[in-house]
């Protein structure tokens, strides 16, 4: 990343960094990773991060990153990373003026996108952190650094799953650095280190509802439903691990009120144009929300707040689910 790129513009010495709400591995990666090299650049950067996604905990906690409220906006830059969706940020970002704003992000561009000064987008890349890890000069990246870009790639892919040539290239050089071994990297992928959280998603597994439904190419599409106790990111997370091509978890927050938390399998979500973010919105329609509480999301994550009852929202995402598979591209 270019010095002169960002030195040009106004009040530099404290950029501050967002990602959406809930950051995750690639962007609690990314974020230190950008974070690292401004620094070197002679800046004070700035993370702002009100909540870590449940099984990002454990690399939170190994990179130091500073969780909750932070100073007040910074009148310099404000970078915002792996996202580019207005629902998905804090209120405070939207009150940035978009002149200030530098997106950095691998998500294809959507409605509900935010505007910004710069946008550096590969809607090609898996993760943010694999950009990150080509944009950021390879001299001045750390072993820590390189672990946080290793979590992120891996938690994007499905564990390499679904890596590409040019990610595997990225990840070999970034294993290098790091000095860790891959066995390292997984443990921060895990949700081993919280035993009740494991116990609570095999409990819950228990009540899983599974439907395959066949396209009119002839393509099966796995769609899981599962009831939760725990925060529906955790089991919509796991039930996308279980190989679902549409995963999706509901909690009931309070009585009537259902939190709805849903997947598609990146590389499909993309191939065949099945937005999660669509599935978000349809099923709230079709459970009756109005307009401006549809929901909605990215791509391959997406999420709801559903005023009904837990049988109305199953029949509500399985029509959705089907209803986006068949609006969505038959050749790939
Ligand atoms: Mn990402």
């Amino acid at each position: 990343m270019a010095k002169s790129h960002v030195a040009e513009k106004g009040d530099l010495a404290q950029p501050d960094i967002w990602t959406h709400q809930c950051a995750d591995h690639d962007a609690l990666g990314s974020m230190i990773s950008l974070s690292a090299e401004l620094v070197r650049q002679g800046l004070h950067p700035r993370l702002r991060i009100k909540k870590v996604a449940p099984g990002a905990i454990l690399l939170a906690a190994r990179l130091g990153v500073p969780i909750g409220e932070v100073a007040p906006l910074s009148s310099g830059i404000h970078f915002l990373l792996d996202t580019c969706a207005s629902h998905l940020v804090e209120p405070g970002f939207l009150s940035t003026h978009p002149n200030t704003r530098v997106i950095i992000d691998h998500h294809r561009p959507d409605d509900a996108d935010l505007s910004a000064l710069h946008e550096i987008r590969n809607r090609e890349a898996i993760s943010t952190c694999e950009m990150l890890a080509s944009l950021i000069p390879a001299s001045s990246i750390t072993s820590s650094t390189a672990l946080g870009l290793l979590v992120g790639i891996e938690g994007d892919t499905e564990r390499l799953d679904l890596a590409t040539q040019e990610t595997m290239h990225i990840y070999a050089r970034l294993l290098k650095i790091s000095g860790v071994s891959r066995r390292e990297v997984h443990k921060y992928l895990s949700y081993s280190f919280m035993p009740e959280v494991v116990r609570q998603i095999h409990t819950d597994l228990k009540d899983l509802i599974s439907d395959l439904f066949r396209d009119t190419t002839g393509q099966d599409w796995i769609i899981s439903l599962c009831p939760t106790v725990l925060d529906p990111f955790i089991m919509a997370e796991t039930l996308r691990k279980t190989g679902a091509d549409i995963s999706a978890a509901v909690k009931e927050e309070s009585s009537g009120l259902f939190r709805v938390s849903i997947r598609v399998g990146f590389l499909r979500a993309h191939q065949r144009d099945v937005p999660a973010s669509s599935i978000a919105r349809r099923t709230s329609e079709l459970c009756g929300m109005p307009r401006g509480k549809w929901g909605g999301g990215e791509i391959d994550k997406a999420g709801a707040l559903i005023h009904s009852d837990f049988a109305t929202i199953r029949t509500a995402l399985f029509r959705a689910s089907m209803e986006t598979i068949s609006a969505g591209k038959t050749a790939f």
